[in-house]
């Protein structure tokens, strides 16, 4: 009987039953209750007191300002009765209070301690692609957290990016309407400054480079010419009225239809400069995006290299180039941009994508940081100047749209303060405090459950490579939505490069891209070594082999199998893993709260479903090419071509989470 208490004692204790709160994840990972009394905090007073005021549970805390610590790290130090956080700035108290509260949540010891911390990037960056009237491009949590900022959201917001170190953000999308700065947009985005500011978070805003006309009716916005220059000087004038501490531009110029310099007959550089210019005496910067591809490029990979190089050097030094992690867009493997290890002169930042545009949305369990850190261990950390992330961030409930995404939000504003954190740390903190389990990891059964969730977790983003496009293959994404399988998808008309025919360029010879040096030269833009190694078929990494070489449909793989037998193999294995992946969690049922459980599951099912989906489509698909058999230890598809061609997913079941694909 006493046993039957304890067990469900704990379970209460986990599962957080005993709390006030609704499981509905709106409260993310910051799940400390309110201290009953709280503990004596003394010295520097601001937000970093007051969390402490309000949850630490631990004994007395010393905040102390000092100089000669790098700005926004902190020192933690044990010190007799108490601990003593030390910081040369208020963001570093904080950062310093949160690191305490983490291991608080995570069940770690607090004695003893020694920790000193500084964050390898100054901008650790959110972009949000919000639009004035609430929706949110490739957002898959509902409408912008922004159209009508709810005091209480905005805290928690703010109190969760300062938790992992976030220390700006991008209010809106970077395909910006000129009305980003008209004077109530710029009121509204004031409020906002003001109310995340407390959090060490400071407000940047995407142009529109053609504003100068459609806000401020001049005939040109030629950066080279003067009345343009002095609109903008006026401009930037009043932000830095209302908001003192702006952090500046973000420009996406020239790039899919938005205006730019070369409307004018000027460079990015041209651009970029004269941005800067006006921003300078306010300490502002400008990330000037190098996301740019023509429809008339025989490659698309290659354009952001061919357009950036020969202006390396020429940016004023508060620019940074914003890359995207790789050189066509987000897709759930690339290579990374090889601008990054090719410009020498000029700042650069990375883009990540949180939010899952070709990763499944917000229904597919994918952790990225395992696909962030593949692009670190290609591009050092510290040839780049700060990092920043396409928010996964809407006004759902539980804000990310699915629990795990909650995971993405977090994971990269821990990769931006330390890019050599493993993913496996990282999943493991984010465990523990989202789903309470800081002491049950100290019990042998909870344990293993939890392992193997953490596992789920690194686990996923591979799954999901294999299921939705292995061995390098890309872009083979539905039209406009990229949630589901269409490598058919051919508009009459419509430019080759927005089809995934222009990618995967299958035929009767093969599959995938050939970017060798008697193809695009592609491989020409990475280091030698690189080059050589890309270049030859026998050498090429096999998870990047369709991305670099028109593969024959018999090439031998490492494993025996031709290249056909491995496609399938391969999508069948990314099936089998989300499958697995459903009965992982549904272990887990005695110990999440029922209604994250059943969420959770939802989408689980969903995601399972959707991979065989990708598997049937793509097989079936591209087997009209190579005319050869699904090998028998495969699974064979449960669905026909012609089913999945005609197919067509409503949008509910994509773009409304709350609505699953089981609804
Ligand atoms: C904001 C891709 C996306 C667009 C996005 C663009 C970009 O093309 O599909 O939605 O636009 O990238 O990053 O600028």
């Amino acid at each position: 009987m006493k046993k039957q208490i304890f067990i469900s004692a704990l379970l209460l204790l986990l599962t957080g039953w005993s709390s006030i709160y609704a499981e509905d994840g709106s409260r993310l990972w910051l799940r400390f209750d309110n201290v009953s009394k709280p503990a004596t905090i003394t010295g520097v007073k601001g937000t970093a007191m007051t969390e402490l005021q309000t949850y630490w549970q631990g004994s007395p805390v010393l905040l102390k300002r000092q100089k000669g610590i790098a700005k926004d790290g902190y020192t933690i130090k044990s010190q007799d009765a108490k601990i003593v956080i030390t910081a040369s700035n208020d963001a570093g108290l904080l950062y310093g209070a949160y690191h305490l509260l983490r291991l608080q949540e995570t069940g770690q010891s607090c004695n003893q301690l020694n920790i000193s911390e500084q964050p390898v990037y100054d901008l650790r960056i959110l972009n949000h692609w919000d639009n004035p009237n609430g929706t949110v491009e490739r957002g898959f949590a509902g409408k912008s957290i922004f159209l009508n900022p709810d005091p209480e959201r905005m805290k928690i917001y703010a109190r969760a990016n300062a938790s992992v170190g976030i220390n700006g953000t991008v209010l809106n999308n970077v395909n910006a309407k000129p009305e980003a700065l008209s004077t109530e947009s710029l009121q509204k985005a004031k409020s906002i400054a003001d109310q995340l500011r407390p959090y060490g978070i400071r407000v940047y805003l995407s142009i529109n480079f053609a504003s100068p006309i459609k806000v401020g009716g001049l005939e040109t916005a030629d950066p080279l010419n003067a009345e343009v220059v002095k609109w903008w000087k006026e401009k930037v004038n009043e932000i830095y009225k209302l908001i003192p501490d702006f952090g500046g531009f973000l420009v996406k110029a020239n790039s899919e239809g938005e205006p730019g310099p070369q409307d004018f007959g000027r460079t990015h550089a041209d651009g970029a400069n004269m941005l800067a210019g006006v921003l300078k005496p306010h300490k502002g910067i400008v990330m000037w995006r190098a996301f740019v591809y023509a429809p008339q490029s025989p490659d698309r990979a290659n354009q952001a290299y061919l357009e950036f190089m020969p202006l390396d050097g020429q940016f004023a030094d508060n620019v940074i180039i914003q890359i995207k992690n790789g050189p066509v867009d987000f897709q759930p493997r690339e290579p990374y941009s090889p601008l990054f290890t090719a410009m020498q002169k000029t700042p650069m930042m990375v883009e990540f994508q949180i939010t899952q545009e070709y990763l499944g949305a917000a229904n597919h369990l994918v952790y990225l940081a395992p696909m962030w850190q593949e692009f670190f261990s290609f591009v050092k950390p510290q040839t780049l100047k700060a990092m920043a992330g396409v928010a996964n961030i809407g006004d759902n409930v539980n804000w990310c749209g699915h629990h795990f995404a909650q995971a993405n939000w977090y994971a990269f504003g821990r990769l931006a303060w330390n890019p050599n954190l493993t993913s496996e740390e990282i999943a493991n903190e984010w465990l523990q405090q989202t789903f309470s389990l800081g002491s049950a990891v100290a019990n042998p059964s909870l344990f293993t459950l939890h392992s193997s969730l953490l596992n789920l977790m690194l686990r996923s983003r591979e799954a999901c490579v294999s299921y939705m496009m292995p061995l390098g293959i890309h872009h083979i994404f539905a039209g406009t939505h990229h949630y589901g399988p269409e490598p058919w998808y051919a508009p009459r008309g419509l430019r080759a490069d927005w089809t995934p025919p222009y990618y995967h360029k299958a035929d009767s010879i093969g599959l995938g891209f050939d970017r060798t040096l008697t193809g695009s030269a592609n491989v020409k833009q990475y280091p030698d070594d690189l080059c050589r190694l890309y270049n030859d078929i026998n050498t090429c990494p096999e998870n990047l082999l369709a991305w670099f070489h028109h593969v024959p449909w018999d090439h031998k793989m490492k494993s025996g199998r031709t290249f056909w037998d491995e496609l399938c193999h391969k999508y069948d294995e990314g099936v089998h893993e989300t499958r697995r992946f459903l009965a992982i969690w549904d272990a887990m049922q005695p110990y999440i709260d029922a209604q994250r459980f059943e969420e959770v599951q939802r989408k689980l099912r969903i995601q399972a479903r959707d991979s065989e989906w990708w598997r049937d489509a793509c097989l079936l698909y591209f087997q009209t090419f190579s005319k050869r058999p699904i090998p028998s230890d495969v699974e064979h598809p449960v669905h026909n071509l012609d089913e999945m061609m005609r197919f067509r997913i409503p949008i509910s079941m994509y773009e409304n989470p709350e609505s699953g694909y089981n609804k």
